[in-house]
């Protein structure tokens, strides 16, 4: 509407972000992300999911209905789907796979209230756990982790140790590979 300067709107770029229209999970979207290998990765299958707490269902304004947060919205394959936690630091996520399996890939579709600062842990038997990857400079958006080798576990857990928003933590989905 008015110019900033005595030359004219000059922008390099402009771009626009979002999720699946239909709010399925975007298959083309999940391989795309796989084209430079030229591979096709189907998630392995969650069995079931826990949380250290979960944020109380409330009212979208933007969609004109109620949505709850619960921990199964993190593995339902439903990007229009989320978990979030409570407001407070730190809070947990635990996946379980149904039984020992290997994987080298972990995918989190985070949700604008994202983990700042935090850790993944592996483990068998839900008593001896084994870190694998930890960040302080978490920025939301798609965490595409490679692990540096295949690891064999039945359980996953996702540690939030800061939010980066004053909401909880709070994802779409969570994939392993
Ligand atoms: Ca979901």
């Amino acid at each position: 509407m008015q110019k900033a300067t005595p030359w004219g709107n000059s922008i390099w770029e402009f771009s626009a972000y979002g999720l699946p229209a239909d709010g399925k999970q975007d298959i083309s979207f999940e391989r795309s992300l796989d084209s430079a290998k030229g591979e096709v990765l189907q998630p392995i299958k969650i069995e079931d999911a826990f949380a250290s707490s979960v944020q109380p269902e409330s009212f979208n304004w933007k969609n004109k209905q109620s949505e709850n947060f619960i921990v199964k919205n993190a593995i339902d394959n439903n990007l229009r789907t989320r978990w979030s936690s409570m407001h407070e630091d730190p809070q947990w996520l635990l996946l379980d796979l149904g039984a020992i399996k290997e994987f080298n890939e972990i995918r989190i579709v985070w949700e604008t209230a994202h983990a700042s600062i935090y850790k993944i842990e592996v483990s068998e038997n839900k008593m001896a756990w084994k870190d694998i990857y930890s960040t302080e400079n978490g920025d939301g958006k798609i965490d595409a982790i490679m692990l540096k080798e295949p690891i064999k576990a039945r359980y996953i857990r996702l540690t939030g140790l800061k939010r980066a928003t004053k909401w909880g933590f709070s994802l779409w989905e969570f994939w392993v590979f």
